[in-house]
């Protein structure tokens, strides 16, 4: 069987996912999309061969009976109504991150499937995929280096668009490491600070580029996490956890090693399509397998919602300077499962 895939939103995103879901992935047919711009949904369209229609917006997408399950690859604040609109018309949908803007917003998405009864969404947070990240969190699990005490980690981007505003180094940025490193520890967050030294001259007069976030968890975990956004080098995704008798590294993308006009030297990848290439393509075919076979066996709508709590908490921290409180409640039952890989 074939799922018939609709996708919302042929930007950077939604372009690789159509080409994944072609010509590298099986299970999964593009049938639909749509694009805000239509001109850009069109030359996907022409450029990528699909056989697919283009739709006027994406509530028709998601009302045609040609559509089995929705992509939702819009710019952020799009996300809640085409998610919401999904649920209501009983589809299965993966939605990149975020989830929604805000809290309230994902709360509302989490009411919505709770209230259809059967799970139906997915989260783009990929990094759960990544076999690096995966070999990480077995080394944690085994208990190798003790108790996780302390993480180190960084998040650099080579430049970011004109786009990009203040706020996004959380929400569109640093929202992967606050899903990543709760799955990584098998824990959550208490508390959150941010910290920000001298501004690099590189960003835009508008960012304060880079900052430093500070997290407790309820195990008492300490984090570091940087976000620099403009750091000119590359694309660079750093962790590392800090155990009781030992320390493990996130694994550096493999690269060859080149010996050459006296230099030893090693490539650093510049964008985050290829950084986590393989990430995206684990990703999506279990999207498509598990949705067929009626599952959600990835990042559910809850994990968006706690990343979204903590991201408000994170924003609050950055504009106020203070160490801000993350309360999450219970996870209502309806998400309790048995941990897979991902979810
Ligand atoms: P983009 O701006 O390149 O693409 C977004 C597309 O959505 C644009 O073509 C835009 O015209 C379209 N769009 C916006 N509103 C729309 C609407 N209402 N209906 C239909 N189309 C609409 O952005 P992008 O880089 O592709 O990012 C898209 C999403 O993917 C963002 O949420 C981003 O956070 C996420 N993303 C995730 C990762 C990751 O690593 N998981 C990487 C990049 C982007
Ligand atoms: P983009 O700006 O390249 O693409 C967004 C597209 O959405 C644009 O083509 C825009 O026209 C379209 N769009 C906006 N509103 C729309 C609407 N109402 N209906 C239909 N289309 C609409 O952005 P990009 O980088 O592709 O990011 C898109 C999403 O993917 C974001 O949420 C982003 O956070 C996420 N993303 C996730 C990544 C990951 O690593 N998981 C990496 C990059 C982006
Ligand atoms: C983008 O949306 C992503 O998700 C990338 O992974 C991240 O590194 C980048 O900062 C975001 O803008």
């Amino acid at each position: 069987m074939v799922l018939k895939i609709g996708v919302i939103g042929t930007g950077a995103i939604g372009q690789d996912h159509i080409r994944r879901i072609t010509n590298t992935l099986s299970g999964g047919k593009i049938v639909a999309v749509t694009d805000v711009n239509q001109e850009q949904a069109k030359a996907v369209v022409k450029n990528q061969n699909l056989d697919a229609v283009i739709y006027d917006d994406g509530h028709e997408l998601i009302k045609s009976e040609d559509v089995d399950a929705v992509v939702v690859t819009s710019w952020g604040p799009t996300h809640e109504e085409f998610v919401l609109a999904a649920i209501q018309a009983g589809k299965p949908v993966f939605c990149e991150k975020p989830l929604a803007t805000t809290a309230e917003g994902c709360k509302r998405i989490v009411d919505a499937e709770i209230t259809h009864g059967k799970p139906l969404v997915q989260v783009g947070y990929m990094r759960r995929y990544d076999t690096g990240y995966r070999a990480l969190k077995k080394v944690i699990e085994s208990g190798q280096i003790g108790e996780a005490l302390m993480v180190h980690c960084a998040h650099r981007n080579p430049t970011v668009p004109d786009t990009y505003t203040g706020d996004m180094s959380i929400v569109d940025t640093f929202i992967h490491e606050i899903d990543v490193l709760r799955w990584l520890l098998n824990d959550d967050y208490v508390s959150v600070q941010i910290v920000a030294p001298r501004k690099t001259s590189k960003a835009l007069e508008h960012l304060q580029d880079p900052i430093m976030v500070l997290l407790e968890t309820k195990q008492g975990v300490r984090i570091d996490a940087e976000v620099f956004v403009n750091c000119q080098y590359g694309y660079d995704i750093q962790c590392q956890v800090v155990g009781e008798t030992g320390i493990a590294n996130l694994p550096e993308p493999s690269s060859v090693v080149l010996r050459s006009e006296a230099k030893k030297s090693t490539e650093i990848l510049v964008d985050w399509k290829d950084r986590f290439i393989d990430s995206y393509d684990t990703e999506l075919q279990d999207w498509i397998n598990s949705t067929l076979k009626g599952e959600v066996n990835g990042p559910t709508a809850w994990d968006g919602y706690v990343a979204a709590v903590t991201s408000d908490a994170c924003l609050e921290a950055k504009k106020s300077g203070n160490i801000v409180p993350i309360s999450l409640g219970e996870r209502p039952d309806f998400y309790y499962k048995t941990l897979t890989a991902a979810g």
